[in-house]
């Protein structure tokens, strides 16, 4: 098991490299270029840059989260090809310079939506949180809601320039249901796959946030049916699941530790996202502090499923809450990831000593 630790990029993460290295136990960063935009190819000097970068600093660089896919590919429009033809080049690129997974996910228009960014916790520290009544405004509503609260920087898979087209994006998906959005992710999957083998990377696709429809758009990432389902598509270890125990565990009818257990044991979960919720009535809920008692999800028994069906892939603790006078990026502070990495790997030091 390899702990790692996303980071933006020098321009758009205000976490120094040298911070996230004195953070015990973690040995990389989750990688990403920031201004590639979807269905480029990401260009080797970019790279290379990024790369030498990251091991100045004592880190690695495996992981990256994420080759965003092109809207065109979702909606499985002729244009596609050029743009999965892209995405095996930016496999290719880089494997070269010794990527190993790569995280994506297959959500129509937006990636994650929550609808408050800064929930208030009685100890003062503030989190991202999602109440259903929130979404009963209309995308455009929120999409303003989210940029006023967030300041100069722009949150992934809500760049501004998409966010323009979105109404018309959501539009689009009209005719498209979860059964030609699997069909889509069938083509996709097909064509890519044996590039990975080829050079040795695993994609890991990223449940859906949350794991069911919103403003009617189809989701095929959303329970151990659709894991299965995409798993069986192309039966290849190249085809995998980040794991996204947040995410999962947002639909209250999936068991996220049998989920975890099964693709473990299956051994297609190259990268898990551990963190915890905490539901506040039916499926609302906030992101909590990682520690079990904060929150509705029993970390140590993720870790032990984890552990004793022989994980040993890539572990990020993923959001974390605003602390101790932090700003910036909703869920990507220091302080709360890095408490969030310490706890994870003292679970993980008990398990292993334990006997
Ligand atoms: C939510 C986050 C996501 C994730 C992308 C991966 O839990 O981990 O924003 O980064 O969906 O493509
Ligand atoms: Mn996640």
């Amino acid at each position: 098991m390899d702990m790692v630790f996303r980071w933006y990029g020098k321009k758009d993460d205000s976490i120094p490299l040298q911070y996230i290295r004195q953070i015990p136990g973690c040995k990389g960063i989750v990688g990403m270029l920031f201004d590639i935009p979807a269905g480029e190819v990401w260009p080797k000097e970019k790279i290379k840059a990024l790369k030498e970068e990251i091991e100045l600093s004592g880190l690695t660089l495996k992981v990256i989260e994420s080759v965003n896919v092109h809207e065109d590919i979702k909606l499985g429009l002729e244009t596609r090809d050029e743009y999965i033809e892209n995405y095996k080049q930016t496999i290719r690129n880089l494997a070269e310079y010794g990527v190993e997974v790569i995280c994506y996910n297959f959500m129509p228009v937006f990636d994650w939506i929550k609808t408050d960014l800064e929930y208030v916790l009685p100890d003062g520290s503030t989190t991202m949180a999602f109440e259903k009544a929130g979404i009963e405004k209309s995308p455009e509503e929120i999409i303003r809601d989210v940029e006023n609260s967030s300041g100069d920087y722009t949150l992934p898979g809500w760049e501004p320039e998409r966010l323009v087209h979105v109404k018309g994006l959501i539009d689009a998906y009209k005719d498209v249901d979860n059964k030609k959005l699997r069909e889509n992710f069938a083509y996709f999957i097909k064509a890519i796959i044996p590039t990975c083998e080829e050079v040795g990377v695993k994609m890991a696709i990223h449940p859906d946030d949350p794991p069911y429809s919103i403003f009617g758009l189809p989701r095929i990432v959303k329970n151990r049916e659709d894991l299965d389902w995409i798993c069986t598509v192309v039966d290849s270890p190249s085809n995998g699941i980040t794991l996204c125990t947040g995410s999962i565990s947002e639909d209250p009818a999936n068991d996220v530790y049998q989920i975890l257990a099964e693709f473990t044991q299956r051994n297609r979960i190259p990268f898990a996202h551990v963190r915890n919720i905490k539901f506040i009535q039916d499926k609302d809920f906030y992101e909590a502090p990682h520690l079990s008692a904060e929150g509705s999800l029993d970390m140590y028994k993720i870790m032990q499923v984890l552990h004793d069906n022989g994980f040993d892939g890539f572990i990020r603790p993923d959001h974390g809450r605003m602390i101790w006078g932090e700003t910036g990026r909703p869920g990507y502070g220091l302080y709360d990831r890095a408490i969030g990495m310490s706890y994870l790997n003292g679970l993980w030091e008990a398990l292993e000593k334990r006997k």
